[in-house]
């Protein structure tokens, strides 16, 4: 678990806080798994953003990114901006294989802008500089959740032309969101070893995100984005995962920072409840009541 600190140190602080508790346990009520205590996670630190030189930023992080994927570990990155899903997605892919890995992306924005304000980096262009580059193919690249007024026309055609395929809150709201995972699902693992999950918290409506630089009305809710990260991490062989976008001087009662917080708690669970069904034993099955396999018939007095 990595943290960046590109515009505001503030950011990796607020939700280290709350992520790293000092028992070292978060049992899932849902998952009925401990993943800080049936993964090993560690906290990586952080790396050092340049102010004023994003290219010596970029490349610091996609070097550290890579080390830990090289070590077969699951790079978690909190942004920052989401300039950091081009050197987080391009670390992990030059250990699984150009090409071999494809992206899963909740974000109200498509971030496949050209050149912004003169630079060939931003968190606007991320996702178009690692198309052109090769990392990730354009069409194993998943976005969910656009919405509002940008990208125009001339950039839509360039993600056509790229064969992505982007699912509109309309579209979601029109077929489901779940009938619209479980179809990106399949086009993420055609072809593809791994899949990258990059996160952008504004993916989620303002009303229950507040704290981010671009907010859209009208997203998903938190409890939709919290149930896709765990299928997501449940269903797919994820390699890596970015959290960006965070911004706590605009937070609210830390409402985003919790957010972003139980958003990596989420993922974690859902990567040890994955590794515990391949293990063997019964599914995970959200039917089962929360107390069922806890009734101790003892402890009636019958006996
Ligand atoms: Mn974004």
């Amino acid at each position: 678990m990595f943290h960046t600190q590109r515009g505001g140190n503030l950011r990796p602080l607020a939700r280290r806080e709350r992520q790293l508790p000092h028992d070292g346990s978060r049992p899932s009520l849902a998952l009925r798994v401990d993943a800080l205590r049936d993964l090993r996670v560690y906290d990586a630190g952080d790396v050092e953003m340049f102010s004023g030189d994003i290219e010596r930023s970029l490349s610091s992080l996609e070097s550290a990114v890579h080390t830990v994927a090289s070590a077969g570990a699951i790079p978690i990155v909190l942004g920052g901006d989401h300039s950091i899903a081009l050197p987080d997605a391009t670390g992990v892919a030059g250990q699984h294989g150009f090409g071999r890995v494809s992206l899963v992306h909740f974000d109200a924005h498509a971030d496949t802008g050209d050149i912004e304000f003169g630079s060939l980096h931003g968190h606007g262009q991320p996702m178009r500089r690692l198309i052109e580059s090769g990392p990730v193919r354009g069409d194993r690249f998943l976005q969910i959740g656009l919405r509002g007024y940008w990208p125009g026309p001339e950039t839509l055609s360039w993600m056509a032309d790229q064969r992505m395929r982007s699912y509109e809150m309309t579209e979601l709201v029109a077929r489901g969101l779940d009938s619209c995972l479980t179809e990106a699902f399949s086009i993420a693992t055609d072809e593809c070893e791994g899949v990258f999950l990059s996160v952008d918290v504004d993916v989620v409506d303002p009303g229950m995100a507040p704290d981010t630089g671009t907010p859209e009305p009208g997203g998903l809710t938190s409890r939709q984005l919290l149930d896709a990260v765990r299928r997501c991490c449940y269903e797919l062989p994820v390699v890596g995962v970015d959290v960006v976008e965070v911004a706590p001087p605009y937070d609210h009662a830390d409402i985003t920072a919790y957010l972003g917080n139980r958003v990596v708690l989420e993922a974690l669970s859902a990567i040890a409840r994955r590794r515990r069904d391949a293990a063997g034993g019964p599914p995970w099955n959200p039917r089962q009541p929360l107390l069922d396999d806890r009734l101790d018939n003892t402890s009636f007095g019958h006996v």
